[in-house]
């Protein structure tokens, strides 16, 4: 004999789903309780600390091919922007937007690299943060991803492949675009070849002649200058030796572009290992010309 239950029906349950909220970086719906968005794969948390304080943060991006030192550079960034009180001040929001910081940080502290960022977007680490700029009333509010070289590199080739890269880039105020110095001077044309790529694209991804990509700040950083003592002082004459063709496109497509240099790393060593193959030791953390590039981007989009 079965014994009869009452089953209570929860359907009130159902109502939270009546409205949809929509992912931040690609406008599509989702529902309340998702932790990442349906059609991208961006942290539902952006859309939901957007809604909650009522502003809308700006969006920068940071981008370059793999192995650049991007996810380095960002972390280093963080951690310097968060740590001084005088100048440019960064105050992280939401639990997330330390992860990044936190892993490369804890990994330079093991005399190690960071690992490599996943392909998949959901793996990545994002940064939601409030930055206060000395001598002004009010605060920024930004988001930045980490995104993997490969993703965007996909889609600079195979438009349409990764939603979130585009339509990210399309939203995006300015960008930091890194180069790897070393392989420049190796002549290694792919570091070229890539940022060359990465520009067409952004440029036919919004050509408004006053909103597009032609007008929005672009700052091109030369990665591991610590291994190229000659890109320090002229890095703009050391792009153009090196990889001239970038040079030229830049002049001609965009308006507002500087060169920078920046080392996060003293001195490193190489070292081969059985299973991982060759790995790189930083041995001391001699930040230069990290917070640089951001300042000066970040005063461009005040103009
Ligand atoms: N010499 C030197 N090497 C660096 C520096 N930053 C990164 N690297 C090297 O570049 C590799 C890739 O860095 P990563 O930040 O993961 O690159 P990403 O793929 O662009 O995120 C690291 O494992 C290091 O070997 C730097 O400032 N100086
Ligand atoms: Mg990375
Ligand atoms: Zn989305």
């Amino acid at each position: 004999m079965t014994k009869s239950v009452i089953q209570p029906l929860e359907s009130y349950r159902l109502i939270q789903y009546s409205t949809p909220i929509p992912c931040y970086i690609c406008s599509a719906d989702n529902t309340t309780d998702a932790e990442f968005c349906n059609h991208c794969s961006a942290p539902m948390a952006l859309a939901h600390q957007a809604n909650v304080r009522g502003v809308q943060p700006r969006m920068v991006a940071v981008v370059g091919p793999s192995g650049v030192g991007k996810t380095v550079y960002m972390g280093m960034l963080l951690d310097m922007l968060s740590q001084q009180s005088r100048k440019m001040q960064l105050l992280a929001r939401g639990a997330f937007s330390i992860n990044l910081q936190q892993t490369t940080m804890s990994a330079l502290s093991r005399c190690e690299f960071p690992r490599k960022t996943p392909n998949e977007p959901d793996r990545w680490n994002w940064v939601h943060c409030q930055i206060r700029l000395p001598q002004q009333r009010n605060s920024l509010e930004l988001i930045m991803p980490d995104m993997a070289g490969e993703a965007v590199l996909e889609e600079v080739d195979h438009p349409h492949t990764y939603r979130i890269v585009r339509q990210f880039l399309q939203k995006c105020a300015a960008a930091v675009v890194m180069i790897d110095a070393v392989q420049l001077k190796e002549g290694n044309r792919e570091q070229d070849f890539f940022v060359m790529k990465l520009l067409s694209y952004l440029s036919e991804l919004d050509n408004d002649p006053r909103h597009g990509w032609k007008r929005r700040p672009l700052a091109l950083v030369l990665t591991k200058a610590d291994c190229c003592e000659d890109c320090w002082d002229d890095p703009e004459g050391y792009a153009k030796a090196h990889a001239n063709g970038l040079w030229q496109h830049c002049r001609e497509r965009f308006a507002c572009h500087r060169f920078f240099a920046s080392g996060v790393v003293g001195n490193s060593i190489a070292c081969d290992t059985l299973t991982e193959g060759r790995l790189y030791i930083p041995l001391r953390i001699e930040p230069r010309g990290v917070t640089e590039p951001f300042e000066w981007m970040l005063n461009q989009m005040k103009k």
